[in-house]
């Protein structure tokens, strides 16, 4: 992570009117504290979900980047922190990422550690892996949160030379690769737990409710 990369974007979390919230006029009360609802409630961006993982993430924790868009924003965006950090690099980095993940949460928990490993990787990188998700039932459940940022398809891609002169048709069937794969049935046929996570609110209760097994956390984002 680069030193100064905290100072980048504020992403702390300040109530919007935090002098409308201790006012004594009723109405301004009022609003200051939907503008803070407002707040709690908006939706994810890259950036928000990230931080919200990273935020989450203890030393006892590990934590697994999949080769996309996401650790590239996470490399901009986040300050430093002590916590075991994974990924895949190469030009093969998309393979095996939840695999990969799996090792890690079992060897970490092997004796008897605490902690969970989550993954927090992208679509793509999801759906190339995702006969990983089978666990033979006699095999130790690994507490394993792997989260999906979804955009539809390679958008990393997006951001090549190439995406400002190729029409947009070609560049999508050969690059972005759009998909309408339902995750949620994915999980649900590999005997994962599943939540679709929209907010802030929602995404900081399942990173830090207790994981007891393997469960998958999708959360659309906008290309
Ligand atoms: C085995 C393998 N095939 C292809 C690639 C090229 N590649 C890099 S990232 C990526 C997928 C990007 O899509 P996604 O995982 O949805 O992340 P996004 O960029 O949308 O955040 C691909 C196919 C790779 N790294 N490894
Ligand atoms: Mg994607």
């Amino acid at each position: 992570m680069q030193a100064s990369a905290a100072s980048v974007v504020d992403l702390s979390e300040n109530a919007p009117d935090q002098d409308g919230l201790h006012s004594t006029n009723l109405s301004a009360r009022r609003d200051a504290m939907r503008a803070e609802l407002a707040a709690v409630r908006r939706p994810l961006d890259r950036e928000l979900l990230v931080d919200a993982v990273w935020r989450a993430t203890w030393p006892h924790d590990r934590l697994m980047f999949g080769s996309s868009r996401l650790v590239r924003v996470a490399d901009a965006v986040l300050g430093g922190k002590k916590v075991p950090v994974h990924a895949n690099r190469g030009l093969a980095g998309i393979d095996g990422t939840i695999a990969t993940a799996t090792g890690i949460a079992l060897a970490s928990q092997a004796d008897g550690a605490a902690g969970v490993t989550r993954v927090i990787l992208g679509d793509l990188a999801f759906l190339h892996d995702v006969g990983a998700l089978l666990l033979p039932p006699d095999e130790v459940e690994p507490r394993l949160q792997v989260i999906v940022g979804n955009d539809g398809g390679g958008t990393i891609f997006d951001g090549l030379e190439v995406a400002a002169s190729a029409p947009r048709e070609d560049l999508d069937r050969v690059f972005y690769t759009p998909h309408t794969a339902q995750l949620e049935q994915l999980a649900a046929a590999y005997g994962w737990g599943y939540q679709r996570i929209t907010t802030r609110a929602a995404l900081d209760q399942a990173l830090t409710s207790p994981v007891a097994g393997r469960q998958l956390i999708e959360v659309p984002l906008p290309r």
